[in-house]
Formats: C-alpha cells, structure tokens, sequence
C-alpha cells in the first residue's frame, strides 16, 4: 500500500486529493493546524476513528509548515512514498495585507519540506502546488516556458518555492516536481475567492436573505477549471519516469462579468440589479488575464479537463442553492454525471470504501 502526505489536507485541494487517493488504495497522512474551532469540515465525511478499531486509512497528525522540526519528525515517522505539498496562505488579495508572513508560509514552506526529504534521505516524491499567479502579466496563453512577471506578494512567494524545488531536482537528484495550476474551482472553494462569492450571493438573493453583492475588478479575465479534475493531474505528476513541471488548465478564459452571466442567468436573474463595486477588493497590482496553454499535459501525462466553465458554475450555483435549503435546478449536478466520466465510479469507489471501513 502506498503512502501518501499532504500538507494543506484541510483545503479544498486536500480534501479532494484525500479522497482521490483513498480511492487508489494508499494510505493517507495529513498534516492539521491546530485551531480553537474544528478545521477539518471538507474531511469529515472520510475520517474513521481509529479508536472504534475500523480499518483506517486516513490519518491525521497536528502541525504547521511553520516549523522544520515538525515536517522532519512526520517525514521519517510517517515514511510517505508521495508528498503532496499544498498547504500556503493562498489569497492573492491577503497577501498584500500580510507580505512577509505569505513569503514564509507560501514560499518558505517549501525549502523545509525540501530539506527535510533530503536530510532523511527520504525516498519520497514531492509535489509543490505552484501556480498561473507566477505568470502575473506575462502575455496570455502561458506555458511552461512562459518567463514569470509575478504581481503580488503571494505570486513572488510562490515562484521562490517553484525554483527552490527545481534547484534541489538539478543539485540533488529529488524526484520534484512543479504543478503550475490555473484558477480551479468548486463547491468546496474557499468562501471569498470570486467564483463561490458570486454562487453563495446568488443563492443568497434567491433565498431573500441579500441584497447586494460588493465586488472588485470585474474584468480580470482566469481560466477557471473544476478542482477534481486537476487533483488527478498532481497524482499523474508523480507517477512519471522523471520529475518534470506541468501547466494545468482548461485553455479557455473567461471575465468576472462573464462569470457574473452565467451564474445570475442560471437561476433567471440580472446580475447588474445586484452587484455594486466596492474598491476594497481592487488589489494594488492587478493580474489581468491568466489563459492556459496546457498542451504538454495533454501530450505526456494524457490529462485533460473534464468540466468546463459553464457546467462549473452551474455545479457551484447547484451547490448553494442546496446549502441555502433551496431546491437547485439541477442541471448543474446532471451535467455533472452525464459528462463527468468517472465521476461515478470514482465516488462508487469512495462509498464502497467508507461502507468497508465503517
Ligand atoms: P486552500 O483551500 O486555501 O487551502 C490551504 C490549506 O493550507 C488549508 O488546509 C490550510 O489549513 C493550510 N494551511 C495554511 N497555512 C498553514 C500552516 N501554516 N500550516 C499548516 N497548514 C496551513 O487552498 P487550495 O485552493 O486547496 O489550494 C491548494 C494549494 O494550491 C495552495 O498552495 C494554493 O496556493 C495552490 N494553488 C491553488 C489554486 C486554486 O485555484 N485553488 C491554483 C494554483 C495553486 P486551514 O484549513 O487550517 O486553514
Ligand atoms: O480572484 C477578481 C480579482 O481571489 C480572481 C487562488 O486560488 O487562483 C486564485 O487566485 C479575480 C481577480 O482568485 C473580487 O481581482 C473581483 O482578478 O478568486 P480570486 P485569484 O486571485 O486568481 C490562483 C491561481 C491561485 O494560485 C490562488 O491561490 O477576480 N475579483 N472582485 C475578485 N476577487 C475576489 N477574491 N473577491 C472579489 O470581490
């Protein structure tokens, strides 16, 4: 069986990886923040408890990316054969609020783990979660030779962490690899990125409890992709001859206001009744337009988007209106099973397993 550990288990990458991996059999260790409140809501429909003697598969151990120490110590107890690193303080616009605290946790982060693989002499394969924000205001469609203009704090932490894990593959031989992802998105995504923003707001206004939704930079153009599909890609990252990096996207951008479109309309509304600019969200330097050229994973890892931007939003807009205890259209949730293939074996697979160890 083989072990997976992943940093940022907690988040909305984590929560899918967790259960796309449990789905192929390994045994999965995640590293937990310790907080006040309980943190592990996108878990908890995986965790066993290993006191009720079920057979575990999930495992997780109290850390932080802060401390050297604690990554070293979980590396050699836990002996993993894969390390997903995607733990980060991961907002572009909180990175301008918080620079030198994002350039240690998003950027520094990394060289620990690093260091931690080669001083255990751990055999273990790293992913680092670098992302599009790398590229900034370099000229769309970006790829992986695209030269990076990154444009915040949290896009230069981020490419520090990317040519670390570059340098310790060419100087010390570490299987290392770069997942240069796009914007992807879900039900699970954190609540104010734009995308599930604008899909709780609309539910919201559906349900009467809001009236307004405040907004930034409505035409900033990302290509959004839908989170499952590029948990996959990590997994296929680490599954190659040698470690390489990848661009991870759809290849097709759209704007704020296109997203505003399709989410309002879904549910028959228009958006300009509801949506007003506050300035609080422009960001002291804009990235303008992200567009993925991912031809080389198309090419070698054979990885290619399953959802695409319309259906995405209307899984979102489906999943709000749930959590709102509003019947959703639902066509969000049957593009979603009719076009989604393996969607259906793959969560077949995740209830089999969950009745298995109950
Ligand atoms: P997310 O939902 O914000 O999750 C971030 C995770 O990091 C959470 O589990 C969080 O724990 C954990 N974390 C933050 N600071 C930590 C610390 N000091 N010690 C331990 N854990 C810590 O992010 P995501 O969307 O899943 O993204 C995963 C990774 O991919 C991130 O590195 C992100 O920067 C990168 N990325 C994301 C995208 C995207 O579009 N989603 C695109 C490219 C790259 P808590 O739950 O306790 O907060
Ligand atoms: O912004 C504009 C905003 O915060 C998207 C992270 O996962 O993807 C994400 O970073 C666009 C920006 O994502 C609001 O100005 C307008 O142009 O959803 P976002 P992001 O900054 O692209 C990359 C790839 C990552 O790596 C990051 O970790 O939408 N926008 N109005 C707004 N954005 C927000 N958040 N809130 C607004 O009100």
């Amino acid at each position: 069986m083989k072990k997976a550990l992943i940093t940022g288990i907690t988040g909305q990458d984590g929560s899918y990886l967790t259960e796309f991996l449990l789905a192929k059999g390994y045994e999965v260790h995640g590293i937990i923040r310790r907080a006040s409140t309980f943190n592990s809501q996108r878990l908890d429909h995986l965790y066993r408890d290993p006191h009720n003697g079920d057979d575990v598969r999930l495992y997780l151990h109290y850390g932080d990316i802060g401390s050297s120490g604690n990554l070293s110590d979980l590396i050699r107890q836990v002996q993993p054969d894969e390390i997903y690193h995607l733990a980060a303080q991961s907002h572009v616009r909180v990175s301008f609020d918080l620079p030198d605290y994002t350039g240690d946790v998003t950027g520094l982060s990394t060289v620990r783990i690093l260091e931690a693989i080669r001083r255990a002499d751990s055999h273990a394969r790293f992913y680092q979660a670098s992302s599009s924000e790398m590229f900034g205001s370099a000229s769309p469609p970006q790829h992986e030779e695209t030269p990076f203009e990154p444009q915040s704090p949290y896009a230069a932490a981020k490419l520090y962490a990317y040519w670390v894990t570059r340098n310790y593959r060419d100087g010390y031989g570490l299987y290392a690899c770069n997942g240069i992802l796009f914007n992807h998105e879900s039900p699970r995504r954190g609540e104010t990125f734009v995308t599930r923003k604008i899909t709780r707001a609309v539910a919201a206004i559906v349900a009467g409890r809001q009236q307004h939704l405040y907004l930034g930079n409505l035409d900033a153009r990302r290509d959004w992709g839908y989170a499952p599909d590029y948990v996959e890609a990590m997994w296929l990252m680490l599954q190659q001859e040698q470690a390489e990096d990848f661009v991870i996207g759809t290849g097709e951008a759209h704007s704020v206001r296109e997203l505003l479109d399709e989410a309002f309309g879904y549910v028959g509304l228009d958006w300009n009744q509801y949506v007003r600019i506050d300035e609080k969200y422009y960001r002291p330097t804009e990235v303008d337009y992200l567009l993925a050229d991912p031809q080389k994973a198309f090419a070698r890892l054979k990885w290619q988007p399953r959802v695409h931007f319309r259906e995405l939003v209307r899984i979102m807009v489906d999943a709000d209106l749930e959590l709102a205890g509003l019947a959703a259209p639902g066509e969000g949730r049957s593009i979603l099973e009719e076009r989604y293939d393996g969607w259906h074996r793959w969560q077949d697979q995740v209830a089999s397993m969950e009745k298995g160890t109950r």
